[in-house]
């Protein structure tokens, strides 16, 4: 039922999000623009924004205005800056970008000409703004990231309408709006997207080459076969030039390629947001040379905080294929006395924890209703947090491991550590922990 109402949420958000972008990105309006910049324009700044982000008769009077004012597009433009200028609020946040993206502009540092970049390009780049991730400057990693940031250098200005400049700079794939101290960072390099931009001096128009754009990518080179010989690795997000936000996140090792996300399991803002930005790790094979490629990455969830997940592959003989990551099996017993123990079968293991359960067992009705739901099987699903590789138990080789959450809906039984080792074929648990809730260490 929860699981029911939580995808009739998420479909909701998913249709208010795509007319928001219908209306948003298929470009601008002189006429409701000006309308509702008038009628706005006593009031706060984001009501201006937000009535574009829902109704879907805006949408369509959007696009129909659209059609027929095409050659006056660029006048609009100008005038609505020349409005914002004159003291609107401006845009100066991705996720306000979101509820007002309209037309774009590009522009090349060092140069006079502003280009109008073609509709499908504005979606691109939309696309590629949703999969950014902010530097936390309170985070040493943070810190690292920002402390040779120069504000006043970029490569290129995208100019969306009605907000602030977006400077983009190539080297580190780093962003942010003009003036503002917010810096974001794309995941992988854009610089193929950036290559395959085309610049029309004689119209003043930006389009894209091709039809199937590659928007960010990284490079690794490791042995992943063993043989002695370093592979290319790619991790790849392409798509097409159609106006959505729907792509393929793809690792290629040289060449031979697997599909990680596709269509809309990759669909991001306003859908869902990452947490933690695709990457790939290597694990290496016990008592062997080969290594498991793998994907980490998480998904910002509502309510828990954050969704770990990890695609494993291998590469044999010039072909790359899926791994399996076995999960942890466990069996749940209540002791009495506020004790809880868990078994872990498969690996020899009986731990128990202490769980403050009064509150669960008025929750169940008694002692005997909570000692059955605590025991029940499908409580045995461990929510992930996030996974990493770190050499956990110190002999010098590292493991994937993963933090995760034991559920008792609507209660948090405990935390588990999960770490994994790569062996004949798939990755297995190789050990475990479980923490009292509240409790780190
Ligand atoms: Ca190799
Ligand atoms: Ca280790």
């Amino acid at each position: 039922m929860k699981r029911l109402i939580l995808f009739i949420v998420l479909v909701l958000i998913f249709t208010a999000g795509c007319q928001s972008q219908e209306s948003s990105f298929t470009g601008h309006v002189d006429g409701e623009n000006e309308t509702t910049a008038a009628s706005n324009s006593v009031t706060d700044s984001s009501v201006v924004t937000s009535p574009k982000t829902i109704p879907a008769e805006t949408g369509a009077d959007t696009v129909t205005d659209i059609n027929t004012n095409k050659d006056t597009n660029t006048d609009t433009n100008t005038d609505t800056n020349t409005d914002l200028d004159a003291g609107q609020d401006i845009v100066n946040s991705l996720d306000d970008l979101y509820r007002s993206m309209h037309t774009l502009k590009i522009q090349k540092n060092g140069e006079s000409t502003v280009y109008d970049a073609v509709r499908p390009l504005v979606s691109v780049f939309g696309d590629m703004l949703s999969k950014v991730e902010t530097v936390y400057t309170d985070t040493p990693e943070g810190n690292e990231k920002i402390k040779d940031f120069d504000y006043g250098h970029y490569d290129y200005r995208l100019k969306f309408n009605g907000a602030k400049d977006i400077l983009f700079t190539r080297k580190g794939n780093m962003l942010h709006f003009e003036g503002e101290k917010k810096v974001y960072y794309l995941w992988g390099s854009a610089d193929s997207l950036w290559d395959s931009l085309i610049f029309n001096d004689s119209s003043n128009i930006v389009d894209i080459d091709g039809e199937i754009i590659q928007v960010m990518s990284n490079t690794y080179n490791q042995d992943v076969d063993g043989d002695g010989k370093a592979e290319d690795i790619e991790l790849v997000y392409e798509r097409g030039k159609t106006e959505d936000f729907k792509g393929k996140l793809i690792v290629r090792v040289n060449g031979s390629e697997a599909v990680v996300l596709e269509s809309d399991d990759w669909y991001t803002k306003p859908y869902r947001t990452i947490g933690q930005m695709p990457e790939i790790k290597m694990l290496h094979e016990e008592n062997g040379n080969s290594k498991a490629l793998l994907v980490i990455y998480s998904w910002a969830t509502n309510g828990i905080g954050s969704t770990g997940i990890v695609n494993a592959y291998k590469y044999v003989n010039g072909s790359i294929s899926e791994v399996e990551v076995k999960d942890v099996e466990g069996i749940i017993n209540y002791k009495g006395d506020d004790v809880v123990t868990i078994g872990f079968p498969t690996l020899n293991k009986n731990m128990d924890i202490k769980i403050e359960t009064k509150e669960m067992i008025e929750f169940f009705g008694d002692e005997d209703s909570f000692k059955q739901e605590i025991e029940a099987d499908q409580i045995w699903e461990p929510h992930k947090f996030w996974y990493f590789v770190e050499d956990h138990d110190g002999d010098g080789q590292e493991e994937l491991c993963c933090e995760s959450i034991i559920l008792m809906y609507p209660f948090d039984l405990c935390r588990l550590y999960t770490c994994y080792k790569y062996e004949g074929g798939e990755i297995r648990p190789v050990q475990v922990r479980v923490n009292a809730i509240h409790s780190d260490g």
